[in-house]
């Protein structure tokens, strides 16, 4: 039996990575911090097949520990701190955790002595192509990360590539564009607009806050998602790459499909108000990548459109809604 060790396994992919490793007949174990993760218990009750072991990617002998623990075949470093827009103000601790953090990690992994053994998957971010350079991002577009977590990804990344190169490691990075879903936390502003135009629908509230709705992004489904990142394990050689669906839509686009995947009558304005607490110091204003590689050499490509993701998503708050009242 295959063993993986998971990193950030509370958040919205590793629910969805853990359904597929537990379906797979892996032994999962994911690394968390059982004093401060606020989300561990509800996925305990989630997800009861998977095994936690206490650490910190800020604690390196946490790390060493639980790399001894586990002896992983896999190791999937999700953990980050992962709202972009928390990042401004966090800026050291979103350095140390996403960036230092999976320095650490791999440093575990070597000093151990499993660098032969395991192979590791790294969750990087379209984020890092930030001002981009050219449309559609592939794996060879320049980095120019516009945010601090676009920054400490962008070291992580290349961290990475230094480690694949130095040590001859087993590591593959994907570059993952937006994804969402039914596991999405309600601070990102695909959740935030569906749950809100659930409680409209469900005559709860009648209007909302946004920020800037002019941004564009690639927005994908995490459960396919979570498939691209087993399957980059599976190779023979460990390379990068870009997960997207190659389509993009404004934050405008997407609120307006969620209006109509409720059901809801009217323009925009006439549920919108601007809130600008939400504007970034320095945006991402377009990002679209390019999946060829990936479905070439890994032969993944994504099922759901996003038509069907913010259906997805709608239909899922609408549910929670109407059983809370
Ligand atoms: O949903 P968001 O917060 O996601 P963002 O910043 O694109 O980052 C997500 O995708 C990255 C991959 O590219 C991941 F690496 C990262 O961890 C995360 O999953 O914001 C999307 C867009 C932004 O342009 C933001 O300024 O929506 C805009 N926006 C407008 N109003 C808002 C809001 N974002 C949030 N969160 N809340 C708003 O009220």
């Amino acid at each position: 039996m295959k063993s993986a060790l998971i990193t950030g396994i509370t958040g919205q992919d590793g629910h969805h990575l853990t359904k597929l490793l537990l379906s797979k007949g892996y032994e999962v174990h994911g690394l968390a911090n059982d004093h401060l993760d606020p989300r561990l218990e509800k996925f305990k009750k989630r997800l009861p097949g998977a095994k936690i072991v206490s650490g910190d990617l800020t604690a390196f002998s946490s790390l060493l520990k639980a790399v001894d623990k586990v002896q992983p075949d896999e190791v999937y470093n999700l953990g980050a701190l992962t709202f972009v827009g928390l990042s401004f103000t966090q800026p050291e601790l979103t350095a140390n955790v996403t960036g230092l953090g999976t320095l650490r990690l791999l440093e575990a992994i070597k000093k151990s002595g499993r660098e032969k053994a395991t192979r590791f998957y790294q969750a990087s971010s379209s984020e890092m192509f930030g001002k981009v350079r050219e449309t559609p991002q592939t794996e060879l577009t320049p980095f120019h990360p516009r945010s601090p977590y676009g920054v400490a990804k962008t070291f992580a990344h290349y961290t990475c590539v230094n480690y694949r190169e130095a040590y001859n490691m087993h590591i593959s990075c994907g570059i993952l564009f937006n994804h969402e879903g039914e596991y999405r936390g309600h601070e990102f502003v695909t959740r935030k607009i569906t749950s809100n135009v659930a409680r409209i629908k469900t005559g709860k509230q009648e209007r909302f806050s946004l920020g800037n709705l002019s941004p564009q992004r690639d927005w994908g489904y995490a459960g396919d998602y979570v498939e691209a990142m087993w399957l980059m394990l599976q190779q023979e050689t460990p390379d990068d790459y870009v997960i997207a669906t190659g389509k993009t839509h404004s934050v405008g686009d997407f609120v307006e499909e969620a209006l109509r995947a409720a059901g809801l009558e009217g323009k925009i304005e006439d549920y919108l108000d601007f809130d600008d607490q939400m504007i970034r110091p320095s945006e991402v204003d377009l990002l679209v990548g390019d999946p060829q590689k990936a479905r070439e050499v890994l032969g993944w490509v994504p099922k759901v459109n996003f038509k069907d993701l913010v259906k997805l998503m709608v239909d899922r708050d609408l549910e929670i809604e109407r059983n809370l009242t």
